[in-house]
């Protein structure tokens, strides 16, 4: 699909605010993908439909979680989490797009997982550090993130798991696997 055929579609589903956020996560997933290697058309392509869910209504998302048999415990834990999987089921049936790794590339762009693909990485690093972003933190990830796609990748999940620990929310198992699987086979 043509960026500006995806950008159009994503427009009507979210926010002008989130609309200029997506502009930011795709052009900084495009440059991420390069200094990386990963495929930039893929990258670009992902960062367009990652935020596609994000304002449907909860009961639809929950709906389509438990029909599709997604992680049931995602129901348990904070509803932000949602729109990854629920976004990447609707983006595959309503954009048409069929190409597993940008779809799982929206997928994870939340939680992340286990085993993580550089596309993954590429664009959950990109949701964290585009530009119109201005949380504590997100400085140390840009800089990070001009050197060690990994190295930036476990600071933001850690901040992300400790500002959910400062607010006393329950953290997503899958948040913490990441976190610990990337630690782990760092040297
Ligand atoms: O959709 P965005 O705002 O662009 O960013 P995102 O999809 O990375 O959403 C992250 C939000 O989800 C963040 O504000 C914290 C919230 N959240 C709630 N519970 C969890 C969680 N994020 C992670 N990674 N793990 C959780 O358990
Ligand atoms: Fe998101
Ligand atoms: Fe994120
Ligand atoms: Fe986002």
């Amino acid at each position: 699909m043509k960026r500006e055929e995806a950008l159009s579609l994503v427009k009507e589903q979210i926010t002008e605010h989130r609309y200029v956020h997506t502009l930011g996560v795709v052009d900084t997933s495009i440059l991420l993908a390069e200094r990386y290697g990963a495929d930039t058309k893929k990258a670009e392509l992902a960062a367009i439909f990652h935020d596609y869910a994000k304002f449907r209504p909860k009961e639809e998302m929950a709906a389509i979680i438990k029909q599709q048999n997604m992680d049931p415990r995602l129901l348990a834990f904070h509803s932000e989490l949602w729109h990854a999987p629920v976004g990447a089921y609707l983006v595959q049936k309503e954009a048409g797009i069929e190409d597993e790794e940008v779809l799982n590339a929206i997928r994870y762009h939340t939680s992340g997982r286990i085993g993580m693909t550089l596309l993954e990485k590429v664009v959950y690093v990109a949701d964290y550090i585009e530009p119109g972003r201005h949380f504590p933190g997100v400085e140390e990830v840009r800089e990070l993130a001009k050197k060690d796609l990994d190295a930036a990748l476990i600071q933001a999940l850690k901040n992300t798991i400790q500002f959910l620990m400062k607010k006393n929310q329950p953290v997503y198992p899958d948040t913490f696997h990441t976190y610990n699987d990337l630690t782990m086979k760092k040297e």
